[in-house]
């Protein structure tokens, strides 16, 4: 099935002037560009975003770096959207990561990581909610 997901660009790879060579990779893997959007995250869009992990010990300094620059929200669709994206994106744990994946080639750490994808359909609502203010159809 055609569905939607949300790809962050984040904050490093702004800086990094990766954000170019992030949205071709997306592309080359047939995903379809819906809806982009710049933003800065507030600290109170940060704690929305990422509350699952509110009280972790790594969340004050994923949420600092979150509001530390720029960001573009990418909504995308394709078959198997969610899926497809995490893969091309790559593992949370650097260690784990593919080489041909965005993260291997532009992370920093495991938090300075350059993009987020969503990680569910349900979550993929929720976010491009935040994110971009309407439900995706
Ligand atoms: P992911 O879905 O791959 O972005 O990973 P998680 O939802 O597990 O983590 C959310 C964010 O917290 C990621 F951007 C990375 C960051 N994080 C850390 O900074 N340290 C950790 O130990 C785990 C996650």
């Amino acid at each position: 099935m055609s569905d939607k997901t949300l790809l962050l660009i984040k904050p490093n790879a702004i800086m990094h002037k990766h954000a170019g060579e992030i949205i071709s990779m997306v592309e080359s893997q047939a995903f379809v560009l819906r809806d982009i959007k710049i933003l800065k995250f507030t600290q109170e869009l940060a704690a929305s975003f990422y509350l699952e992990h509110k009280g972790k010990e790594f969340y004050d300094r994923l949420l600092a770096f979150m509001c530390s620059g720029p960001t573009i929200a990418l909504l995308l669709e394709k078959h198997d959207a969610v899926s497809s994206l995490r893969e091309l994106v790559g593992d949370t744990d650097p260690a784990k990561r593919k080489t041909e994946t965005i993260r291997y080639r532009f992370a920093e750490g495991i938090t300075e990581n350059a993009v987020h994808a969503s990680d569910s359909p349900e979550h993929a609502k929720r976010e491009i909610r935040l994110i971009f203010g309407y439900n995706p159809t």
